[in-house]
């Protein structure tokens, strides 16, 4: 069916996220969304795919077995929004589902247009499917495909694949009242969460033994070499997993493995590294599937069902909007 891409977006500020974030006082950090440029994005498809990386298998698995219960739940007419478009592989099962009963209207939503072309290749073809992308932020996106829907229309928004976990707990719970906010009562979110699991489990499926998660991580700094004209040695860093059990993530860092100084000329600055100091670049907050319930219903949710997959703890969990 037809696709169209609506709306360019405004880039934004990679030299200044950079400079702010290597020269703050303390721990050095990068936003994790810089990971994601054409190279990252492949890196991380890698990943998907590694024996110890059992989250996207997990997520898929659920939405393969119970998107027909899950799209029975909702009644009316819908209209899919996808935070974050992905492959477009897993919500293959979701549109499938809805397409035994209604044509569908499919809106990724995404920064990334390579992204999105994916996306829109996988799903393109699809039988009774039409595919609206927004190369947008989040919530500019979402608005602009809520106002797109018709009269009896409900809105069924996927975040899925634990993206949630890339936000520190209370921005997290933000956003998901910033996409309430957005919603009408009885319209749907469908949000995979990734659980807590054993420790060996959870360290090793971001610090896999053939080093892709270390490449993915690495690349940041690449891409910064590519992109604002610097000179990262990539051998004198290190890729590091941590579990950090209080905030219950998985952070990412990446480890300076000697006293060093680096000129980013897009960012104008030069940045001095310490001996073992490292840039913190993403983290991955894992939830207890208990604990979603609440959090839906403190920003306005109430949650309808829950799936747990049984071989690796991930939830989908099914929220309506009161
Ligand atoms: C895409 C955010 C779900 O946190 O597990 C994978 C990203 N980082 N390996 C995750 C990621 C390192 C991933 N998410």
């Amino acid at each position: 069916m037809a696709t169209a891409v609506v709306a360019q977006y405004s880039r934004s500020n990679f030299a200044g996220d950079v400079r702010a974030g290597l020269l703050r006082p303390g721990q050095k950090e990068l936003p994790s969304k810089y990971l994601y440029d054409e190279v990252g994005s492949a890196l991380f498809e890698v990943i998907s795919v590694l024996p110890e990386y059992g989250l996207t298998r997990a997520d898929e698995r659920l939405l393969r077995r119970h998107s027909v219960d899950i799209v029975s739940r909702l009644k009316s007419h819908v209209l899919v929004a996808e935070l974050g478009s992905g492959s477009g592989r897993k919500t293959r099962w979701i549109l499938e589902a809805l397409t035994r009963r209604q044509r569908t209207t499919y809106c990724p939503i995404e920064i990334s247009p390579t992204a999105l072309a994916r996306c829109e290749s996988e799903l393109g073809q699809m039988e009774c499917v039409s595919i609206v992308g927004f190369e947008r932020p989040y919530l500019d996106g979402l608005l602009a495909a809520a106002s797109a829907r018709r009269e009896n229309e409900r809105l069924l928004v996927l975040f899925l694949g634990s993206t949630i976990g890339n936000f520190d707990r209370d921005a997290g719970e933000r956003f998901l009242a910033e996409v309430r906010a957005i919603l009408y009562p009885g319209d749907a979110l469908l949000l995979g969460t990734d659980l807590e699991k054993p420790l060996p489990q959870l360290v090793a499926a971001y610090d896999d033994s053939i080093g892709v998660t270390s490449a993915f991580n690495l690349n940041l700094l690449a891409r910064i070499n590519r992109e604002l004209d610097a000179d990262f040695d990539l051998t004198a860093f290190r890729h590091e997993a941590r579990y950090n059990a209080g905030e219950r993530r998985i952070e990412m860092h990446l480890r300076s493995l000697q006293d060093q100084s680096v000129t980013i000329a897009g960012s104008g600055c030069t940045v001095s590294f310490e001996k073992d100091e490292t840039i913190w670049t993403e983290s991955s907050y894992k939830y207890r599937a208990d604990e979603i319930p609440a959090i839906a219903q403190r920003v306005g949710y109430r949650c309808d069902a829950q799936w747990v997959d049984s071989e690796w703890p991930f939830a989908e969990n099914l929220l309506i909007a009161v």
